[in-house]
Formats: C-alpha cells, structure tokens, sequence
C-alpha cells in the first residue's frame, strides 16, 4: 500500500528534472542569459538588474519549472582558465547551450576552438546542443552579416547533435 501511494504521490507530484550546461567564452552573456530565462518563466521571480552581474568565477545554478519538468541549469564560468572545469560537468548534463558573443568577431575564433574542444568529449555523445548567436540587439557596423559567419562555426565544427 505504502508503495502504491508513494508512487502515486511521486507521479502526480515529482518533476522530472534536466540538467542543461550553458557554456561560452566569458563575456558571452551567459549569466545574462539564464537571468532573462529566470525573469521570463519563474513566477514571483522579481530578477536582478542585468547591469549587476559580474564574470562569474566558478558555477551559477538557476531553476525554472515547466509544468512537470524542472530545468536545472549550470552556468559555468568562461574565462580560459575556468574551461578547464568544464568537462567535469558534461557527464551529468542532458543538454548544452552554447553562447556565442555576435559582436565580438575577434573573438570568433577562440569560441570556435573552445566548441570544439566541447564537441570532441564523447560525455556529450548524444547531448543536444543549442548554439546560440547572442546579443542580436547590438548594431554593429562593419559586421559582415552576423549569422552566415555563427552558420559556419556550426557546420565546419559540428558533426552531432545540432538541435
Ligand atoms: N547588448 C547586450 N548585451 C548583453 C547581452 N547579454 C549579455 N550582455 C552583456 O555582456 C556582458 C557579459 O555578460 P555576462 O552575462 O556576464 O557574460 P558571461 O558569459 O556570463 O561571462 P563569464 O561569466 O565571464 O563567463 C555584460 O556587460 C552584459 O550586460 C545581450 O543580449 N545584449
Ligand atoms: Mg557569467
């Protein structure tokens, strides 16, 4: 009767939980990022102002819930030496997104090689990966059209798991 009722309980009650990696070069945006995710589906979540959030030097962990599922995310710091730490993650993760900085062309370049160096571990064999070209809010001149140049970052380094 006892496990009768506790699965009851837990199938009515329990949320599946996803641990999602959110990775990128330092000053990509990522806190910012799982900020605005946090402001726009955590109810009562009043946020902090954006211009407040610092590079973070370790892990952020924000929680949002969507109906019966509960989305764990780890943001993880970007600067070079925290990249290291990354891969400490990756096993338990069931999602990755990947934040790219659209200004910052020379930049392009190291985001491509730390994604690459992402894509080769084979714990994320199987993960989906979302590669997210951010800060499309900026103009910025002398930018060669922003997505073709995000477009072949994906398809010289990607050979799995595009979402
Ligand atoms: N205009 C604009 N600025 C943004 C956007 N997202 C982030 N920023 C700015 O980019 C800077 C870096 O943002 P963070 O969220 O701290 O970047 P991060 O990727 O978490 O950096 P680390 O913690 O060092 O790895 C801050 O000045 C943010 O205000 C965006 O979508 N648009
Ligand atoms: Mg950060």
């Amino acid at each position: 009767m006892y496990t009768l009722l506790s699965g009851l309980y837990k199938y009515m009650f329990q949320k599946e939980e996803y641990c999602i990696l959110i990775l990128g070069l330092d000053n990509a945006g990522k806190t910012t990022f799982l900020e605005q995710m946090k402001i726009q589906f955590s109810r009562n979540y009043k946020g902090m102002n954006l211009s407040k959030i610092t590079t973070t030097v370790g892990l952020n962990i924000g929680t949002i819930d969507v109906g019966k599922v509960r989305l764990m995310f780890w943001d993880l710091g970007g600067q070079e030496e925290l990249q290291a730490l990354w891969d400490k993650y990756y096993a338990e993760s069931h999602g990755v997104i990947y934040v790219i900085d659209s200004t910052d062309e020379t930049r392009l370049s190291e985001s491509k090689h730390a994604f690459e160096r992402m894509i080769s571990s084979e714990s994320l064999e199987g993960v989906p990966i979302l590669v997210l070209a951010n800060k499309q809010d900026v103009e910025v001149h002398n930018r060669n059209c922003p997505t073709p140049t995000i477009l072949l970052l994906c398809s010289t380094s990607a050979t799995k798991n595009f979402v």
